[in-house]
């Protein structure tokens, strides 16, 4: 049957353009019996934790789209591993690579949003051949640098003929590239096909060829836009991220011992399953300040919007009298220079960080215990953070999610302690 089919398939709505091979007037596609397919994408190394937490949430609302219009198939996600970030700088503590999702989110909670698989998973389910899982296709996304020259941008999804040097996959046999894959020196690819992209997500929805391929990965994926940025779906995807239960425990065992505060106390309480919880605005929050003071690589590249540690600490001080407060919890990536010299500044006031445990720190890495910081800053009864840092944004959306009114929320150091311009408010839709 397989045969007869693909012998009448000839450049008709299963063969397009690039699939038809001229020598032989026939369809270069494969017709798969099972009907699972997977998508798979990675993002530009140089990308931090928290864009990297957005770039799933396109992804997923985009994966939820294609299995509504798409029902023929089993669509699943596959959760790129985390690693080899920039500043996961701990160095004892040994490769942070290869580090599945279950670390630092709760993969049932994601489950209940779309189908979502561990790379390890997958690569145990996948066909392989000779111990090697071969995906059907990568797809290089690039930006088309003329639109950015020019500033007229349109929608574009163009297949272009690789730039061999720039790109890293290589070819090593026919049907066969090797390239990053996460790590995995047993991942290849059958075809990699480069895309100039300019678009939002649900623009890849002609790639996916579902009829072709049963494995499709995104290089790039940071590349396509959100559809609907703070919509309902976006919020769902969003709501779906629960972290892993054990940061929740380590985060809230800290909060009762060095904060006073308890869920019962702040009306913070919250369901289990995030499908079950309703939108509200009279969370209390614990009875501290907390300030996201990201240093590090802002006070470079973002030098403009960025206080000192003394105008910070001016900025902290009228705040917590303000709202009559005495404790301060500082999730930062300062030196502990700066955080010594903010303490002196703050000397009365309690100024509190969470100092990971060993067995802390080993286990769930740098990525775990910036979500400890962010889950304990999200807590509090007043939050200031950076501006333009991903890292604040995350912990804005968590206080958005657990009901706290937004004059609580969306406030931000700024560069000298007059009111400066921040960002706009982008408010949890239920
Ligand atoms: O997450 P992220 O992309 O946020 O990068 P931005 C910041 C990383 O630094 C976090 C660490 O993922 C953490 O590893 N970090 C920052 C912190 N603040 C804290 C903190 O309060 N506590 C802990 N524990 N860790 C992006 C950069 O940063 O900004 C890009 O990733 C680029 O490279 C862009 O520079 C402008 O959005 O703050």
């Amino acid at each position: 049957l397989l045969i007869s089919f693909r012998q009448n398939i000839v450049a008709n709505e299963f063969c397009n353009i690039d699939e038809y091979e001229e020598t032989t007037k026939k369809c270069n596609v494969q017709l798969y019996y099972s009907q699972n397919r997977y998508i798979l994408y990675d993002v530009n190394p140089a990308e931090g934790f928290n864009l990297r937490r957005d770039v799933y949430i396109r992804t997923a609302v985009f994966v939820k789209n294609i299995i509504k219009q798409e029902k023929s198939v089993k669509w699943h996600l596959i959760l790129p591993p985390w690693g080899n970030l920039y500043h996961w700088r701990s160095k004892h503590i040994g490769f942070q690579t290869q580090l599945s999702w279950s670390l630092f989110f709760d993969i049932p909670s994601l489950q209940k949003y779309i189908p979502v698989i561990e790379m390890y998973q997958f690569l145990q389910e996948y066909p392989s051949e000779n111990n090697e899982t071969y995906l059907d296709v990568v797809y290089v996304l690039q930006n088309d640098e003329e639109m950015f020259k020019t500033g007229k941008f349109e929608d574009k999804n163009e297949i272009i003929k690789c730039n061999d040097k720039a790109l890293q996959f290589y070819k090593v046999e026919s049907e066969k590239y090797i390239g990053y894959f996460w790590g995995y020196h047993n991942i290849t690819s059958k075809a990699i096909k480069c895309v100039k992209f300019h678009g939002t997500m649900s623009g890849l929805k002609q790639n996916l060829k579902s009829n072709a391929y049963r494995s499709i990965m995104f290089d790039h994926m940071e590349i396509p836009l959100h559809d609907f940025y703070g919509t309902i779906e976006y919020w769902k995807a969003r709501r779906s991220m629960r972290y892993n239960s054990e940061l929740y425990n380590i985060a809230n065992e800290y909060r009762k011992s060095f904060l006073n505060s308890t869920n019962e106390h702040d009306k913070t309480e919250r369901p289990d399953d995030w499908t079950k919880e309703k939108g509200r605005r009279n969370a209390i929050g614990g009875p501290y300040l907390s300030v996201h003071l990201r240093r590090h690589d802002f006070l470079v590249g973002r030098s403009s919007t960025v206080p000192t540690i003394a105008s910070a600490a001016f900025q902290l001080k009228n705040k917590l009298d303000k709202l009559g407060l005495k404790f301060l919890f500082v999730a930062t990536d300062a030196t502990q220079e700066e955080f010594s010299e903010l303490k002196q500044y703050l000397s009365d006031y309690m100024v509190l960080k969470f100092i990971p445990s060993d067995y802390i720190l080993n286990k769930f890495k740098d990525g775990g215990v910036a979500i400890i910081d962010q889950i304990i800053s999200s807590y509090a009864r007043y939050f200031i953070g950076t501006q333009e840092s991903t890292f604040t944004f995350r912990i804005q959306e968590d206080r958005e999610i657990i009901g706290f009114p937004t004059k609580t929320t969306f406030n931000y150091l700024c560069k000298n302690a007059e009111k400066c311009n921040t960002n706009g408010q982008w408010k949890i839709v239920w």
